[in-house]
């Protein structure tokens, strides 16, 4: 199979915002006249790979260099080779405190040992509430064409200007050192440097949310984080308050179908959809105002973890999300995104049977299409994970001119909590701090605070006033200048309640499942059997099956009955489907039974456009074929896969030739971090009495992967209990294997193999 690129349309040369990498400005040290260190602009990071990826600096792949990264240049410095104080002092010794004898005591005077312990005493700042763990990158985004008829966002308007970005995905409940792969709900957060200001647009990998109203939220995240008593469980749904708080509100009936999905377990954060989430406004410059949903379209396909590998996964490799990100950059593997918008015209706004400031809901596309405007390239991983990802600090109020919000209580309420959590977490100049920093310079009579960069010259702090010439000054005629849409609202008593239109709470949660395949529904259901069987309280069981899930379907209902043994009570009414529940679900569409949106499945989504980047492990040993290996590994590079040959130890093994070294040891090489196996002649017989080669190929059997073997490792199959005429296996000859296993890399995986396992 050739190489398989990005399918999607090629964005237009860029204008010259990109520009050459340029040589770091060591500032201090520069400045002091101190000898400069010898890193170059933009050095490639000692990481861990393969040993088969080639760093993409030193392969001499172009890395596009963006207005930011010049930007945070500046606040950038290389290791220097003095050690020196906080105060430039140079150090002659930190390894010893100052004592007042060789066996004293410690001396208070000891300015050097106290400079560094408080330092290091204080390093931390608060983790994120929610969204703790996550891991971010920089890049890009160009449109594809001018979207000025529609809305003046600066990264929309012209084809040849790229926009920087930074990217930080992150699960939710987690604290910061929890696993990458639990099930739960992926942050999706891109900041824009645009021409006209900072745009965060903070979404997830999933479209819907749990709740109407942001005065939930803090419910909503205290029964999903582990249990106040004894801070059990980390990381995860699978407990009893989660359970209880969502058996008691039906609203996020529509939001667990998606949780329990595959969605929620992405097998790269490359993989997965972004969504915007609540409906946004986009404005013209002539003020004319459409309602948008924003989306992110992966180009390396939408593919998902299986439930067993997820778990195993969080053992052998808990940064496996994060590794898997980091090492794409770094050998050149750029993820990308397009940007996709759902636009819905005012006078349409009522026309779908739910209210479109309800984030419970989403805009099937079939009704409304997802128009790809333009495309994002992740290009280079941040340089200090703490001074970048950790000090990143979003606001869903963050936008620029041509983007205005609605009404949707749930992003209201998130235009307050986002710059009062940033002011908490961060400080209150935050937004000095390189990463959040935007490009176009900050100007306004806001001053001093904790840690203070800017030196503000002069003695106005204030407006109006005529001793600065009245600046800065209010641009109320500026086309660049940020103006909320003039809305004509229906005026009405002031109510602490939600709209009636908000209250069918199960008809979408309906349309899931309906449009779901038969694998992707076993998937769900054993996933809320495996959260349910985790719950121990027989009420919160019972609510959970009667109150939510009948209402969903009745053959979701019986499939959980049968896993945990909860007992399905007659279903509610249309009328009054959750007749006990304390915020009661309105009348369901009138066709909620048929509703149906094949867009949600991923398994009708499009193939990935590209599978560089995934993972072939090719299990070796004493008397391995090394002609064979070598034309394998020559075909895998060929089609962008990343191959590593795995043996039973480190070091080498014998072939007929010259000894081969291993890229892994068997034992730190398990088969759920690969996404395919192959075996090449000559091992067969030997990886056929081996328990660790047998686990291997077993477990990729039982997460569907496709699996290729010569001829002579048939007997290995037998050994792992592969039926060798299932989906996806390929016994064959040199090339032909080979070939195939490419092919086969092409579906991701086989999934009816994981369903007749029964994934527990
Ligand atoms: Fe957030 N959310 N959220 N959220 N959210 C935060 O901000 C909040 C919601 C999302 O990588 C916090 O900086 C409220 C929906 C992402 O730094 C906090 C409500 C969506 C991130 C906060 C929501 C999100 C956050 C915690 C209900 C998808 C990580 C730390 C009204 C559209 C951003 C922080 C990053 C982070 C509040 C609901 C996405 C506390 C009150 C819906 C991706 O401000």
């Amino acid at each position: 199979m050739a190489k398989t690129r990005s399918k999607a349309r090629k964005a237009p040369r860029a204008k010259s915002v990109v520009t050459a990498p340029t040589k770091i400005q060591h500032r201090s040290l520069l400045e002091n006249g101190i000898k400069k260190p010898s890193r170059t602009a933009l050095p490639p990071s000692p990481h861990r790979t393969s040993g088969q990826v080639t760093p993409a600096d030193q392969r001499g792949a172009p890395r596009q260099d963006t207005d930011k990264n010049v930007d945070l240049r500046a606040n950038t410095q290389a290791p220097g080779e003095d050690l020196t104080t906080n105060q430039g002092v140079i150090v002659s010794d930190d390894q010893n405190s100052l004592k007042s004898h060789v066996r004293g005591p410690t001396l208070l005077e000891d300015i050097l040992m106290r400079e560094k312990i408080t330092h290091f005493d204080h390093e931390r700042i608060p983790e994120r509430v929610v969204h703790a763990r996550g891991t971010a990158a920089h890049g890009f985004f160009q449109a594809y064409e001018s979207q000025a008829a529609i809305t003046m966002a600066a990264p929309l308007q012209d084809p040849a200007v790229q926009t920087p970005v930074f990217v930080r995905f992150s699960t939710v409940a987690g604290s910061r050192g929890s696993t990458d792969t639990p099930r739960d709900v992926r942050g999706f957060a891109v900041k824009f440097y645009t021409t006209d200001g900072v745009w965060d647009l903070v979404g997830n990998n999933m479209p819907v949310f749990f709740i109407q109203d942001a005065n939930k939220f803090p419910d909503l995240i205290h029964a999903v984080k582990p249990e106040p008593h004894n801070e059990i469980p980390q990381a995860q749904s699978a407990h009893d308050t989660f359970w209880d708080f969502a058996s008691l509100t039906p609203e996020s009936a529509h939001m667990l179908m998606w949780v329990m999905s595959d969605r929620a377990i992405p097998r790269s954060l490359t993989m997965m959809e972004g969504f915007g989430v609540h409906t946004f406004r986009l404005v013209n410059a002539e003020g004319v105002s459409r309602f948008v949903k924003f989306h992110w379209k992966p180009l390396k396909g939408i593919c998902s973890l299986v439930w067993e590998e997820a778990t195993l996964i969080s053992g052998k490799d808990p940064d496996f999300n994060r590794r898997d990100l980091y090492e794409a950059i770094e050998a050149g593997n750029y993820p990308e995104w397009e940007l996709g918008l759902q636009i819905v015209e005012e006078e349409d706004e009522h026309k779908f049977g739910f209210d479109l400031l309800d984030a419970t809901k989403l805009i099937p596309e079939e009704l409304v299409p997802v128009v790809k405007v333009g495309k994002m390239t992740l290009n280079r991983n941040p340089d200090n994970f703490f001074a970048e990802t950790e000090q990143v600090a979003f606001h869903t109020g963050h936008v620029v001119p041509g983007i205005d919000f609605t009404n949707d209580p749930l992003l209201q309420g998130r235009l307050f909590s986002y710059i009062d959590t940033q002011l908490r977490r961060v400080g209150p100049n935050f937004h000095e701090i390189p990463i959040n920093r935007s490009l176009k310079p900050a100007a306004n009579n806001q001053r001093d605070g904790f840690a203070r960069m800017t030196i503000n010259k002069g003695k106005v702090s204030y407006f109006p006033n005529s001793l600065g010439g009245g600046c800065p000054m209010h641009q109320p005629g500026a086309a660049a200048a940020f103006r909320s849409v003039a809305l004509k609202e229906a005026p009405g008593p002031k109510v602490r309640e939600r709209s009636t239109s908000f209250s069918d709470h199960f008809s979408q949660a309906t349309q899931f499942w309906n449009s779901m395949s038969d694998w992707e529904r076993d998937h769900i259901a054993a996933a809320f059997s495996f959260e349910l069987n985790q719950v121990v309280d027989e009420d919160v069981r019972n609510r959970t099956m009667n109150e939510i899930l009948v209402n969903i379907h009745p053959d979701l209902a019986e499939r959980v009955s049968g896993a945990t043994g909860i007992a399905v009570a007659p279903a509610g009414t249309p009328e009054a489907p959750t007749p006990s529940a304390p915020t009661p679900s309105g009348p369901l569409h009138k066709d909620a039974a048929k509703l149906k949106s094949p867009a949600l499945s991923m398994d009708k989504a499009p193939p990935p456009a590209s599978l560089i980047g995934r993972k072939v492990a090719v299990l070796v040993g004493d008397g391995v074929d090394a002609k064979e290996v070598q034309a394998a590994l020559a075909a895998f590079a060929e089609a962008g896969l990343v191959a590593e040959t795995i043996g039973p130890h480190g070091g080498t093994v014998k072939t007929s030739s010259k000894p081969m070294k291993v890229n892994r040891a068997a034992p730190n090489a398990p088969s759920v971090v690969y996404d395919a196996v192959f075996v090449p002649a000559g091992v067969g017989a030997a990886l056929a009495a081996q328990p660790l080669a047998q686990r291997f190929v077993h477990e990729a059997y039982r997460h569907g992967k496709p699996i290729a073997v010569a001829p002579d490792a048939e007997r290995l199959l037998e050994a792992a209990g592969v039926p060798a005429a299932a989906g996806g296996i390929v016994i064959a000859q040199r090339a032909t294997v080979v070939n195939e296993l490419i092919k086969n890399m092409g579906l991701h995986r086989f999934p009816r193999r994981v369903s007749v396992l029964k994934p527990s």
